[in-house]
């Protein structure tokens, strides 16, 4: 099992103990040394100039902007420190499972701000950006390769034909695979390092996606922007 790497290791000991599945390795792994000592301020890219779109099929749609959000190392410390990480239970294909990562859950109305404070102007510029209300953000924190997501749409409520979910990924870039609902063949994206990856169209109603369990990885954290999401999503 891969230890901790740098962006979790100096948070060891604020941390209870069942959150802590690994050792902290004396070195961090080669994937994260290349910006262990960055403490660029996070910032993002407002004017979405290096946005690709990837149609899907005719009636669904990826927008993906590599390393949108800059700074994400310290992003990713942050994030951490603002959530409440917990393993849940979620609704998969008609039954409550728990789930192989953390996550933490904010909700527009629910009385406490988006933290850390830029996500909030994320969260409108991503809405202006898509002309959208994002009513909710979901976090998930995949400790290594053993947190996982398995194949699902996400639970949107059925009214909304086309929705837009907008997933900010920070930390160690995983594969995010993408299939007919179904099955068929695979797109992989790899995500990690400040990525923006939007679905929108009929991307969440025709196609599922899944972040599948890998031998060696070192911490994601990835946060999820959507509108009317089902309220039984969140365990
Ligand atoms: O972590 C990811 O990139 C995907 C998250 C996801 O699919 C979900 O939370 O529904």
């Amino acid at each position: 099992m891969v230890g901790l790497t740098a962006p979790l290791a100096g948070y060891r000991r604020r941390l209870p103990a069942w959150l802590l599945k690994v050792d902290v390795l004396s070195s961090p792994p080669h994937a994260i040394q290349g910006s262990l000592f960055q403490s660029t301020q996070p910032s993002f890219d407002a004017s979405f100039a290096s946005l690709q779109r990837i149609e899907l099929d005719p009636e669904s749609w990826i927008e993906y902007a590599p390393e949108w959000l800059g700074g994400s190392d310290l992003f990713f410390e942050q994030v951490f420190k603002a959530h409440n990480w917990a393993q849940r239970s979620r609704w998969m294909y008609e039954k409550m499972v728990l789930e192989p990562r953390l996550t933490a859950h904010w909700q527009l109305g629910s009385g406490g701000p988006l933290q850390p404070a830029l996500l909030e102007e994320i969260r409108l510029a991503l809405g202006s950006r898509y002309g959208v209300s994002f009513d909710s953000a979901g976090f998930n924190l995949y400790r290594d390769g053993q947190d996982a997501v398995a194949w699902h749409g996400d639970k949107i409520r059925k009214e909304i034909a086309e929705p837009v979910v907008a997933l900010i990924s920070i930390g160690e870039r995983r594969r995010l695979l993408m299939r007919p609902k179904g099955g068929g063949r695979s797109t992989v994206f790899w995500l990690g390092r400040g990525d923006l990856f939007v679905t929108g169209g009929r991307a969440q109603r025709k196609w599922e996606h899944t972040v599948p369990r890998t031998a060696h990885a070192g911490p994601r954290i990835s946060i999820a922007f959507r509108h009317g999401l089902e309220t039984r999503a969140y365990g």
